[in-house]
């Protein structure tokens, strides 16, 4: 089969999901095309902002939206430049700082290096999205496919320890061509002992409905070092969270060590495997879980219901 057809359209069916039709019934939704990842090579604007959220918070938005903890997850193909247009509608300077793609020394988004954005300001922060290819040398260069993420490096301190604790970050995913795309994607931020900033630790509840390809997007922020776990689902040690064929040796693990300033993502179908439930993910460092570091991937069946779920809400718990 021509590969790049293959690529663009894969059908998934034949013997993986018979399996899985006996497991659960739910998802056995007739065979369907997935949606891949397509070409870079764009130039992209898009118009972000950071303000202040209530008393004690602050996040960023885009658009005419409202900003939001975390702030909007934004996209890129490798070979993309993006130019995010960025006004700072806070009381102090601020500015964007991104890991994982390719900035000048000027798009760092520090007081160091000059460029932050004083309040009531705009500027326009570039990235770089490059494809992986061979250097003149022989050796080969890796892209900027990956789960990355942006945030504030000068509020309250000047590596922004208090414009992270207060709300101010995102989520950067980089695709490769070919990649499969997600039908939703939720980043998940452990931010001290919170998650996304929540009130009471908790996290909030993740939607899906049975045989829904959902991507989790995990940053972690603060000073303590967790450990993210997913009840129901398990993913793949390397950089897609996917088992690209049988002979991938990548580790299956449902439990992943995360610390201060690290991301990662991956892809699950919703109750695959283990059906329909309000399936946890919490971080399993007992102190953190014992402190409410917990929330709910809330995977319907397709008749709405969740086993064990909807008769609990019903007594009121
Ligand atoms: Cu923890």
């Amino acid at each position: 089969m021509d590969r790049r057809s293959f690529n663009r359209r894969m059908l998934v069916g034949g013997a993986a999901v018979a399996t899985s039709m006996s497991l659960a019934p739910e998802a056995a939704a007739a065979p369907r095309w997935v949606k891949t990842a397509p070409a870079g090579g764009k130039e992209r604007h898009i118009k972000l902002f950071a303000e202040q959220i209530g008393r004690n918070q602050m996040g960023y938005g885009i658009g005419n939206g409202r900003a939001t903890i975390p702030g909007p997850l934004i996209e890129m193909n490798e070979g993309d430049t993006l130019y995010v247009e960025f006004e700072n509608r806070l009381h102090s300077s601020t500015g964007l700082h991104v890991h994982g793609v390719d900035y000048s020394i000027s798009n760092d988004g520090t007081r160091l290096t000059r460029s932050l954005v004083k309040p009531g300001h705009t500027r326009t922060y570039v990235w770089r999205a490059h494809a992986p290819g061979r250097r003149a040398d022989g050796t080969w260069q890796e892209g900027s496919a990956g789960y990355w993420h942006y945030h504030d490096h000068a509020i309250g301190s000047d590596h922004g320890t208090g414009g992270v604790s207060k709300g101010l970050y995102g989520g950067l995913v980089v695709r490769r061509q070919g990649d499969i795309l997600p039908d939703k994607a939720h980043t998940l931020v452990f931010n001290g002992t919170t998650i996304n900033n929540g009130n009471g630790h908790a996290g909030p509840d993740i939607k899906a409905t049975v045989g829904e390809r959902v991507e989790f997007v995990m940053i972690t922020h603060g000073n303590e070092f967790h450990t993210f776990h997913l009840h129901g689902h398990r993913w793949a040690y390397n950089r897609t969270g996917l088992l690209t064929g049988p002979d991938d040796p990548s580790q299956l693990i449902d439990t992943r060590v995360v610390g201060p300033g690290t991301s990662f993502g991956f892809q699950v179908i919703a109750g695959e495997t283990s059906g329909a439930g309000a399936w946890m993910y919490h971080c399993h460092v007992q102190r953190h879980s014992d402190k409410g570091m917990a929330g709910l991937f809330l995977v319907r069946n397709t008749d709405g219901t969740i086993p064990r779920y909807d008769d609990m809400v019903h007594r009121g718990h």
